[in-house]
């Protein structure tokens, strides 16, 4: 995410630290490269420049010259100031309401469609909601479709009227359906084109007329940069819409979008999407956001992740075997399974300080554990709990079992030997909250 940013402005910052002296002239022309940075990141020229401005001002006022450490303070203000662009505080979703109307508006493969299943799918799960999904995108006779296999596979209704060609219709026929089933939240997905076009703001407008929603989300496409400004301020025009979703984060986006889009249309970032899955949705945190671009990680969310997927009683009885040296192969399969159930390796090593950059070119994803799965299969129940009988043969039957070969076998039987040393050693009557409060935290 934003990778090129990242590395611009750590070098930026790196221009400082490598001076003996901080001077208002290094000072400036640190700002001028992080200045570019931004506009090299698709971030709207006035509002790099304001940016860079605001900064030297707030410098100035802090002293800076005469910090003691002068790059970590202009860190800090850059880092800051990031926040304060993309909105500062988080803002929350309105929900309220018997039912709370959601409607989602954005052009045509924006992720409309997408994040309208994973947000019902995240109010459901998170909030206890019970909802249903209007399928209002009547031209595309797959376009229903499509809102029906998500809604199957996050086990919610979805109101849909095959034939009907009257999305105004349907979706105040949707909510009337909602009040009479018993769902207190109604999420009405759009038709979106491939332009801003008089027609699709006309009937999007006749929708919001007709249902008056208690949130109005427009879904962008963070890889369209300065476009996806521009389309939010047209759609905001005709909408005043409560709040920006920024798709596809996931992907190689510069960024330029979540930069500009809370200074262009004064709404801010509610959620972003990162991945085509249905619970690859996250809460926008204007400031987890800002560490994550300056490479400081995202400890926070690792954690909160973590600890949705985490079973303690689990972690408790695992943490008394490590104690006793019983680990075995069936613990660390749990393990792995636990760690891919918390969603995209290499999105969640990123948000470890420092591993971010490291692993950008490496390709992990979540077949990454295949190999290792694949051996301790091939594995019989004996020998999982009991790794200290594996001797040759038994190696190369596993091996051959698992289409792998003997040294993999062994380098796994080896890894996991001094991961179990290692877990040993850290395990001595220390918890769990203890090793992650000694984690690094990057600041
Ligand atoms: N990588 C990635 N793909 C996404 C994301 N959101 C949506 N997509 C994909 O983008 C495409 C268009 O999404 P869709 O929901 O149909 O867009 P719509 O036309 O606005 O309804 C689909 O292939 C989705 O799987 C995201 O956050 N990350
Ligand atoms: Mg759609």
């Amino acid at each position: 995410m934003f990778d090129n940013l990242s590395d611009r402005l750590e070098r930026s910052f790196k221009l400082l630290k490598g001076q003996g002296r901080i001077t208002e002239i290094n000072i400036a022309e640190t700002l001028k490269d992080v200045r570019r940075a931004l506009l090299d990141a698709d971030v709207n020229y006035k509002i790099a420049k304001t940016f860079t401005e605001n900064v030297k001002q707030k410098a100035l006022g802090q002293n800076v010259l005469n910090a003691i450490q002068p790059g970590q303070l202009m860190i800090k203000l850059v880092r800051d100031e990031l926040a304060e662009l993309m909105g500062g505080e988080k803002s929350d979703i309105n929900i309220k309401g018997s039912p709370a109307i959601i409607l989602i508006a954005g052009l045509q493969g924006s992720g409309k469609t997408t994040f309208a299943g994973k947000l019902a799918n995240f109010l459901k799960t998170k909030k206890g909601k019970k909802p249903l999904l209007v399928a209002g995108d009547i031209y595309r006779p797959a376009a229903i479709e499509q809102l029906k296999v998500i809604g199957e596979q996050i086990d919610i209704p979805v109101y849909a009227e095959d034939g009907n060609k009257n999305p105004v219709k349907i979706a105040k026929a949707a909510v009337k359906e909602a009040k009479h089933k018993g769902n207190d939240l109604v999420i009405v997905d759009t038709a979106g084109r491939l332009a801003i076009d008089e027609q699709m703001m006309t009937e999007i407008t006749e929708i919001k007329k007709a249902i008056n929603p208690h949130e109005i989300l427009f879904v962008v496409d963070s890889m369209t940069g300065q476009d996806a400004v521009n389309t939010a301020k047209e759609f905001n025009d005709r909408l005043d819409f409560n709040g920006v979703v920024l798709t596809k984060l996931d992907g190689d986006t510069r960024g330029g979008a979540a930069l500009s889009i809370k200074t262009i249309v004064n709404k801010p970032i509610k959620f972003v999407g990162t991945g085509e899955k249905m619970d690859a949705l996250d809460i926008f945190y204007p400031e987890r956001m800002a560490d994550r671009i300056l490479g400081m990680g995202d400890i926070v969310t690792l954690v909160e992740k973590a600890q949705e997927q985490f079973d303690v009683e689990e972690a408790r009885k695992l943490q008394k075997k490590i104690a006793k040296n019983l680990f075995n192969f069936n613990d660390f399969i749990s393990q792995i399974q636990q760690i891919k159930k918390m969603g995209n390796i290499k999105d969640l090593a990123g948000m470890i300080p420092g591993v971010g950059k490291a692993m950008k070119d490496i390709d992990i994803d979540d077949d990454a554990f295949k190999g290792i799965e694949a051996i301790v299969s091939s594995m019989t129940s004996v020998e999982r709990e009991n790794p200290s009988i594996m001797n040759g043969s038994r190696r190369k039957r596993i091996a051959n079992g698992s289409g792998t070969s003997i040294q993999d076998v062994n380098r796994l039987i080896k890894q996991f030997d001094e991961t179990r040393k290692m877990m040993k050693m850290v395990s001595g009557g220390k918890n769990l909250s203890r090793m992650m409060r000694n984690m690094p935290m990057g600041r």
